[in-house]
């Protein structure tokens, strides 16, 4: 039998070779620390766990694949961009998660994503492996046809990749409905097949499932709702912090206005806006997903109640309740202690990895409730995977029926996590709980299926 302590010092080794064997990609290691730091009591539980080799394949992708992918502007420039796919695991079904597009999008980037997404999609408790792909491309001020040509160069090479049973992609940041639709047109053109459970994210009227674009807001959300509900809590009259501006964040203002609540912010790579009133949706909506403006033009149309600051940190803003929805590392431990500070109740990551790891320590030395991503944010992928049942079975749900899946797949999350945690000895902590739900749930069937 060993104990918690030779368990953690084995894990502890791995880290150190994980660093040796994957350099320059710090967030890749972030997302192994983070994931390795809570095993050691499952793995001391369950001798199976300590299997040699378990734990090595896991952090180890099953495929990576890395192309040139060129393409024209509009003055008829060629630019040459990178593209990505990272199959990671699929022992649980098709690899499954997201394309970024962003000029930050590198290999260990999206390691980090790929590896999160095993956990994430393993607490869904649908049949989806993990996987994450991506360019470093930036769509920011590209015309709809450069973002068409460059999508169709990148799906020339990534076809060969993909299939309905083999790696469904969908969006990530950059990479909404407009992409999908390109992407989902040169997928059909070279492999002349309807294949419509390939990506997910479609538009509705051609194999898209309602309820898609707003799953990850919406999800969001509604784990806050049930961490709250754990403090005898609900968000009726709370007040929140939104950071980002996009798909996630726009669906996570719209389903805490639902409930009650009221997000008084949103942001973007170039500053925050802050309104006293209550985010208008409607605005909102018209200057990001039909202009593809940016917020301070929010700030601008809105009139006295909001105002926007260039730069800053939209986590100085008081409220009860803080949603970061824009990207990895955006909330740091300056940040959590300013949250603290101004009372904080409950962090739900809609963003992958958006807090530090020291900042977690904080909010969570502090008492205050902290969704991690892998679980909060999986709405998304879980409604991916009732798009893909739709698809497979060539039917068509209502937006009733998705959004009641998705609320039933949440609260099943959260209290996988809540649970898991406090049969581990860590109550309260969903990061712990998070990790070893779905790492047990891969583990299981990577044992199962032998070693590969
Ligand atoms: P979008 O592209 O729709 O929006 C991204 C938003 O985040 C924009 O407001 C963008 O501002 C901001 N942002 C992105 N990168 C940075 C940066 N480096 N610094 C500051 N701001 C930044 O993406 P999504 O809303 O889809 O994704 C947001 C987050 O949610 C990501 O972490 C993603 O991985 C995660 N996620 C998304 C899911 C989905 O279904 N879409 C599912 C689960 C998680 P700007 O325009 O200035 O760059
Ligand atoms: O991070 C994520 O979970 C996503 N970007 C969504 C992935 C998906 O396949 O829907």
């Amino acid at each position: 039998m060993t104990t918690r302590s030779e368990t953690q010092t084995t894990l502890t080794h791995l880290l150190t070779e994980i660093e040796h064997r994957n350099p320059a990609q710090p967030e890749f290691h972030q997302a192994a620390h983070e994931v390795l730091e809570t095993l050691a009591p499952v793995v001391a539980a369950r001798p199976e766990y300590a299997e040699p080799g378990l734990i090595e394949r896991l952090v180890e992708p099953e495929r990576q694949v890395i192309f040139r992918v060129p393409w024209q502007d509009d003055q008829g420039r060629v630019h040459v961009n990178r593209g990505f796919r990272v199959e990671f695991n699929s022992a649980l079904g098709p690899y499954k998660g997201g394309l970024r597009f962003h000029p930050s999008v590198n290999l260990g980037v999206i390691k980090f994503l790929g590896f999160e997404q095993i956990f994430k999609n393993a607490l869904t408790g649908l049949g989806i492996g993990g996987g994450k792909g991506g360019s470093d491309f930036d769509p920011h001020g590209r015309s709809d046809a450069e973002v068409m040509r460059f999508c169709q160069s990148f799906m020339t090479e990534l076809y060969r990749h993909i299939g309905e049973h083999t790696d469904v992609p969908a969006g990530d940041i950059g990479v909404g409905g407009r992409e999908i639709g390109y992407l989902f047109g040169q997928y059909r053109r070279i492999t002349n097949r309807w294949e419509a459970g390939v990506l997910t994210g479609k538009g509705q009227g051609w194999g898209g499932s309602l309820i898609r674009p707003e799953a990850t807001g919406y999800g969001n959300v509604l784990f806050a709702a049930a961490m709250m509900r754990e403090r005898g809590e609900d968000l009726e009259g709370q007040t929140a912090v939104v950071s980002g501006s996009g798909n996630v964040a726009i669906y996570t203002i719209e389903k805490l206005a639902a409930l009650g609540a009221n997000a008084i912010t949103c942001s973007d790579s170039s500053g925050y806006v802050v309104d006293e009133k209550g985010i208008d949706l409607d605005l909102l909506k018209q200057i990001k997903e039909i202009e593809r403006g940016r917020v301070d033009a929010y700030a601008e149309r809105r009139g006295a109640s909001a105002r926007f600051v260039a730069g800053g940190s939209v986590w100085d803003v008081p409220a009860d309740l803080a949603l970061p929805s824009a990207t990895q590392n955006e909330l740091n431990e300056a940040d959590a202690e300013t949250l603290i500070r101004n009372g904080v109740k409950a962090v739900s990551e809609g963003a992958n990895m958006p807090t530090t790891p020291e900042a977690v320590h904080l909010l969570q030395k502090a008492g205050v409730a902290f969704g991690p991503g892998k679980a909060a944010n999986a709405g998304g992928v879980a409604v991916s995977a009732l798009e893909m049942a739709q698809n497979h079975a060539r039917t068509a749900w209502t937006a009733q029926r998705v959004e009641e899946e998705l609320a039933s797949i949440m609260t099943s999350i959260h209290s996988t996590c809540h649970d898991t945690a406090e049969r581990y000895g860590a109550p309260g902590d969903y990061v712990t709980g998070a990790n070893i739900a779905g790492f047990e749930r891969v583990a299981d069937a990577m044992l199962a299926q032998g070693v590969i």
